[in-house]
């Protein structure tokens, strides 16, 4: 059953349904030496498995002039419910990094880490060395659900570990049934020529991409509503009682295409924890399953699907596929989205430290040696890591005996001085990958924000603005992977070296924010910003956020 039952379907579709539960030729595109690339269809495949064909668009127009095919690589996005990672499985990502990949370990707006610049041939090692240290990449990408995130601050709030066990849930229970995972990357033995029953996806898989945030207010450094699902956590009398659960968030937008635009989720309702809140997620999966559009991709993320059904059609539907209805929301506020840098202790006494990591990015370079620095830190064995939706590092559970340790190696490495020396602004910045690996890239994103952020810092000292923790965000294409329609500043890329100027999103996740100006380069946007923030210097009332400024004062509607 399907609202678009007779438009045509899109490509994507007849590729997943005739491969054979994920396996399309995945193997021979694998041996095939002539090529560092694969099989068209077999790269649509292969997001299923967490990963994705790119090439190196710097080098593009350098191997066409040599008639050489482009220089192909591949990415491996990991499967973190959570973002949690031991201290020993660091130090094999660690390894996994150095051995075949650009070195670098990126940490994502979903909690997860990604490995670019993996050539073909050295794909099954990198999957088959992730597989001894108990790590995935099964359904890190692809038409399933994604990465489960969840607030990944450990002291906020003393019911975290029970809300966290929900993303462990969530991520399993959404798990394609296939072995083709095993078989393909593992050297499984092929079980029969059949395909597994898969009740949740079927032979279809969903129509597009499916994304599960878990917050815990009063932060919400999860951007809870940007997800298809997200469930905040109800806490009363220190307990978890369940959950209120909204649908139908996502950023993307297409230049040009009115009929597409970022929609912050609904929410629908209050359903109890346990079976019922996973009933009800899996219930809205299956929703999106049968009624998602899959003609056109741009329009069948779970927020399309709900704008045809509205919210009232939405909810009908859950509560009849659920047998139970929801209850009535319960009362929740978000007052933060930021990560909470420096020492904090959780309510068990263990402390933790969260750590600024620019745009998630854990290398050495010649201001921080810090991929050295955390490689040292594991090898204590002494925490744990994780990795907070804002692209931070979170180095959890260490016990009072053994934070001096750590704080030692802090200091040996400048640790402590980089968390304090970064401006407020830089520490509230996220920035997508963009160039040069990803293929939608419009304009720079990670590799220009840093620059840009240094030539803003001055600014707000104008304008004595250097402690406001106002967010700022730049993607290089509207796909939103920064989240930058959900930022305070949101810069979007239009084309190289030019960027839509977004505000007046609100600084907790709740209001997106409105196009203020059309393709600025540099020097307009800095004069954009300059004016913007010396109004909201001179005008703002006490307390007053950047966003709710613009907004207040009408400067975008
Ligand atoms: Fe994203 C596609 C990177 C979070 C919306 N995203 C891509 C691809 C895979 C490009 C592609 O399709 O070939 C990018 C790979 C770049 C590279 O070279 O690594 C990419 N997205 C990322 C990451 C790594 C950005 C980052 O710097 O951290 C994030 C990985 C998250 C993860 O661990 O799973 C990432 N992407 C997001 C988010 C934010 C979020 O989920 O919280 C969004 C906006 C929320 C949403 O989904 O609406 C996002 N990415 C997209 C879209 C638009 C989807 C749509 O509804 O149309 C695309 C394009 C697509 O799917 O066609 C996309
Ligand atoms: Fe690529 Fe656009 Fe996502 Fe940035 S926002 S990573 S440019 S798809």
């Amino acid at each position: 059953m399907s609202l678009d039952k007779k438009e045509q379907l899109s490509p994507v579709e007849r590729i997943k349904t005739s491969s054979r539960g994920l396996r399309g030729t995945l193997t021979e595109s694998l041996t095939d030496a002539h090529t560092g690339s694969l099989r068209d269809d077999d790269q649509n495949l292969l997001k299923f498995h967490g990963m994705y064909q790119q090439d190196d668009r710097d080098r593009r127009e350098e191997r066409s002039e040599k008639k050489l095919e482009w220089l192909y690589s591949f990415m491996i996005r990991l499967r973190l419910p959570g973002g949690f990672l031991r201290a020993d499985q660091w130090l094999g990502l660690h390894h996994i990094a150095g051995e075949y990949s650009t070195g670098t370990i990126k940490i994502t707006t979903r909690q997860t880490v990604q490995l670019h610049g993996i050539l073909k041939s050295h794909i099954k090692p990198t999957i088959q060395s992730f597989n001894t240290l108990a790590l995935d990449s099964i359904a890190a990408c692809g038409d399933v659900n994604r990465n489960v995130t969840c607030s990944a601050h450990p002291g906020e709030s003393p019911v975290h570990e029970e809300v966290f066990t929900y993303a462990d849930r969530i991520s399993s229970m959404a798990l394609p049934k296939t072995r083709a995972y095993y078989e393909v990357w593992l050297d499984e033995e092929k079980l029969a020529e059949h395909t597994e029953e898969d009740p949740l996806y079927q032979d279809r898989y969903l129509p597009r991409k499916f994304k599960i945030g878990i917050a815990i207010p009063p932060n919400n450094d999860v951007d809870v509503l940007t997800n298809d699902v997200g469930l905040i956590a109800i806490v009363e009398n220190g307990e978890l009682v369940g959950f209120n659960i909204a649908a139908g968030g996502g950023l993307s937008a297409t230049h040009g295409n009115p009929s597409t635009y970022p929609r912050l989720a609904t929410v629908l309702g209050f359903v109890p924890k346990g079976d019922d809140t996973l009933k009800a997620v899996y219930e809205i999966m299956t929703i999106q399953r049968d009624f998602g559009n899959r003609s056109d991709r741009k329009l069948a993320r779970l927020k399309y699907t709900i704008d045809r059904m509205t919210v009232e059609g939405l909810k009908k539907e859950l509560e009849a596929r659920c047998g139970f209805k929801l209850q009535e929301a319960r009362h929740y506020q978000f007052t933060s989205r930021r990560d909470h840098y420096g020492w904090k202790q959780n309510h068990k006494g263990l402390w933790y430290y969260t750590l600024f990591v620019e745009n998630g990015l854990v290398r050495d370079d010649e201001k921080l040696p810090l991929k050295t620095a955390m490689y040292e830190i594991a090898q204590t064995g002494k925490c744990n890591f994780r990795f907070s939706g804002n692209q931070n590092l979170i180095l959890a559970d260490i016990s009072d005996s053994d934070k001096e340790a750590i704080e030692d190696l802090f200091e040996k490495y400048g640790l402590g001085l980089h968390n304090q020396n970064n401006s407020a602004i830089r520490k509230n910045s996220i920035a997508c990958v963009a160039f040069n690996t990803c293929p939608l890239a419009l304009a720079e994103a990670q590799r220009y924000l840093p620059t840009l952020i240094t030539k803003i810092e001055p600014i707000l000292e104008k304008y004595q603005l250097k402690d406001d923790e106002i967010t700022l965000r730049m993607t290089g294409c509207p796909n939103g992977c920064g989240r930058s329609p959900a930022a305070e500043i949101g810069l979007i890329g239009t084309s190289y070296g030019f960027y839509n100027l977004h505000i007046g999103g609100d600084r907790n996740g709740e209001r997106l924010n409105i196009k203020y100006r059309d393709s600025l380069d540099e020097s307009g946007i800095l004069s954009e910003l300059d004016q913007l923030l010396g109004l909201y210097a001179s005008n703002r009332k006490t307390a007053e956020t950047f966003g709710d400024f613009v907004i207040r004062e009408k400067l975008v509607s």
